[in-house]
């Protein structure tokens, strides 16, 4: 079978996600190429050698550039801070490796149409982990709406809430506009946006109205901040910085095929620990997602007699292929034996050796070009909130 070398930028939280993936997916799918764990780059502080020991990498260095130029390298895996994404999947696709890249796809729109162009110069594969498409229950929503049993869509209401941004947390990079481009809403908007746009099968063509909020607008500098995963410990010193991204970014939208949304985004939602869903209604039925409870999904069937109608849970982790099974999940357990968070890594990482070796993906896959679709969002939506106006689609390019 084709090998590929995969390298991976970047130790911190995602980094252990993604070397997890890399190292479960041969064990758990039939994958049609090896995925070899080649290299892993980290800071000299972060230990990257006792990181690839751990982790299964063969190899461990702190010289990203010289690793993502190697000869032996396929493919690049990019999981660095967002301002990061950009020169490092642009050295890589020079080289002409193909890059999977964490998200949001970029820092900025301006280096996220350099990165899209850059792919289509280097014409190589392009993924951005949006790993919640990945979940069966999200990949079934997304069956659903395709298959027409939801009819039109007309209302899509989306929330991804957290509340870990207390005053306690340091002045992290995710507070830092220069290295993460915005707060909660290139970091949890871009998630529930792409999960939207992947459901539904339709584009948002204008932003409605915006609001953008910072409630803590000092944090302290705390040392050994380059990591920046959510267990450091909290602000020891005396010395405050600038936060300079939201806490909170609220939006309405419209979508191609006519319905309206709603979106939020916040990390001090109290209560909230990881809750990213949606509920999406259309004219023959609805669906309801919650990623606290990853495994279900809630559908409403409006084609059956009213006397009968309501929200059923659906256990998705029966296998199988679409009508009689949920994607991805004859791979794991048997019914009802749930899966976790890492499950969609994995399955990403699955998918991402389906399109290299030729074959389709289990449901579509976003490349570069479909994060930047995303990222206009997030750019509009930041636009509308700023000068406080409806904004279309067509002036974010
Ligand atoms: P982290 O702070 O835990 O780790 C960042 C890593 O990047 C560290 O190993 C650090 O040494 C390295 N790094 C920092 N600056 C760098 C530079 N200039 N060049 C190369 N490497 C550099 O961050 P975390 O949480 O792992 O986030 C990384 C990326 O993953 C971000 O883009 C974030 O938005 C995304 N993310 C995605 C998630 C998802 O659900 N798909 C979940 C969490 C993060
Ligand atoms: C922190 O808010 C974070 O790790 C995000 O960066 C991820 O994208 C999200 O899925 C989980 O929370």
């Amino acid at each position: 079978m084709e090998k590929i070398n995969v390298a991976l930028i970047g130790q911190g939280f995602m980094g252990r996600s993604h070397s997890n993936a890399w190292g479960q997916v041969r064990r758990f799918f039939a994958v049609p190429m090896m995925p070899v764990m080649h290299t892993v780059f980290g800071q000299e502080a972060e230990n990257p050698q006792l990181f690839a020991e751990n982790w299964g990498w063969q190899h461990a260095a702190t010289d990203w550039e010289a690793v993502v130029r190697s000869p032996e390298i396929g493919l690049v895996d990019v999981v660095t801070p967002n301002y990061a994404h950009a020169p490092v999947a642009r050295a890589a696709l020079a080289a002409g490796k193909h890059v999977a890249c964490e998200k949001p796809i970029a820092g900025t729109l301006a280096d996220a149409r350099e990165m899209v162009e850059a792919a289509e110069s280097a014409g190589v594969q392009t993924f951005v982990w949006f790993n919640y498409r990945r979940c069966p229950a999200v990949a079934l929503a997304h069956q659903l709406v395709e298959s027409g049993r939801l009819g039109d869509i007309r209302h899509v209401r989306a929330q991804y809430l957290q509340d870990w941004a207390d005053e306690s947390i340091p002045l992290w990079w995710r507070f830092d506009k220069s290295l993460a481009g915005s707060g909660a809403h290139g970091d949890l908007n871009a998630h529930i946006i792409d999960m939207t746009r992947f459901v539904t099968g339709q584009e948002i063509t204008e932003i409605c109205g915006a609001i953008a909020e910072t409630f803590i607008k000092q944090r302290a500098i705390a040392s050994g901040m380059a990591g920046g995963g959510l267990a450091e410990g909290g602000g020891d010193t005396a010395t405050m910085g600038e936060v300079t991204v939201d806490d909170t970014v609220l939006f309405l939208a419209r979508f191609s095929g006519g319905a309206v949304a709603s979106f939020e985004a916040a990390r001090q939602a109290t209560g909230n620990q990881n809750r990213n869903g949606f509920e999406i209604n259309g004219t023959k039925g609805s669906v309801k997602f919650d990623f606290e409870r990853m495994n279900e999904l809630e559908y409403y069937d409006a084609t059956l007699p009213r006397a009968v109608q309501g929200w059923n849970t659906i256990m998705c982790t029966h296998g199988g292929a679409f009508p009689d099974g949920h994607p991805y999940v004859e791979n794991w357990w048997p019914d009802a034996h749930v899966i976790g968070y890492e499950h969609g890594f994995t399955n990403q990482a699955y998918d991402i050796l389906r399109v290299l070796a030729g074959q389709p993906p289990t449901v579509p896959i976003p490349d570069f070009n479909d994060a930047y679709q995303t990222q206009r969002v997030l750019e509009a939506s930041l636009l509308a909130a700023e000068q406080r106006r409806w904004v279309h689609l067509e002036e974010v390019k």
